[in-house]
């Protein structure tokens, strides 16, 4: 006999707690992310999400200090992590700080489902470390323009689930937004394209359903 725990034993603990699984929401600044955020926690929790939030800044706690004042979710379970310069290093380069924050909140919370990590607002090339997450959602608006989906960035090209926000806004931004649409679809080939406003919650149902069924299986 061996000190080992038995294999068994193992996988029984890590099937009692399995990591939470971590999903990125990144963007261009003021796209809605934090809205998005907003309009998210709100639904996992009815639905039995056991839930935290990371937030990143650049210099200041503002997004993760509005979260935990928004009621929504216990201010505890929101961690802020600033990110000093570059906003897309601490998610992607070296994402040590979300990583440690992740596992000081997965520890905290043993039950934990769902960690949502809101990056600091970057410019179109910005992505997620697979590392870090297990799914990332990109954040974009009607208000940014139109030819936003036609410049290929990589956050638009290469994001799990790319989300037209601010479609309230189109017609006063003079957007063309079924052409926005079907260009984004175009240039991501046939991955997931959503419309949300997210100051009023349209659409945001379907990222929970899309979220629930790729990244949360049965939990
Ligand atoms: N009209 C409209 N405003 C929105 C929508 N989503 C977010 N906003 C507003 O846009 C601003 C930036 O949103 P915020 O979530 O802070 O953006 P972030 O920088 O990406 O986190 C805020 O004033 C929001 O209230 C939307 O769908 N429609
Ligand atoms: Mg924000």
């Amino acid at each position: 006999m061996n000190d080992l725990t038995p294999v068994a034993a193992l996988s029984k603990a890590a099937k009692a707690h399995p990591s939470p699984a971590r999903v990125g929401i990144g963007g261009p600044v003021g796209s809605g992310k934090t809205r998005l955020l907003e309009q998210l926690i709100p639904r996992f929790r009815a639905r039995g999400t056991n839930l935290a939030v990371i937030t990143n800044d650049l210099t200041t706690k503002e997004d993760a200090d509005r979260v935990r004042r928004s009621g929504l979710i216990e201010p505890e379970r929101v961690l802020a992590v600033e990110t000093g310069a570059c906003p897309h290093t601490a998610i992607r380069e070296d994402p040590t700080l979300n990583i440690q924050a992740a596992e000081e909140l997965s520890i905290k919370y043993p039950g934990l489902d769902l960690i949502l990590i809101e990056s600091g607002g970057d410019n179109l090339a910005s992505t997620f470390s697979f590392d870090l997450v297990d799914y990332w959602i990109f954040v974009i608006d009607v208000a940014g323009g139109d030819d936003i989906p036609r410049k290929r960035g990589l956050g638009v090209l290469t994001c799990d689930l790319l989300v037209i926000n601010k479609v309230d806004l189109a017609p006063h931004v003079n957007v063309d937004l079924p052409r926005m649409i079907r260009e984004a679809h175009e240039v991501r080939a046939g991955r997931p394209v959503l419309e949300t406003n997210c100051a009023k919650g349209d659409g945001v149902d379907q990222i929970v359903e899309r979220i629930a069924s790729d990244v949360l299986f049965d939990r």
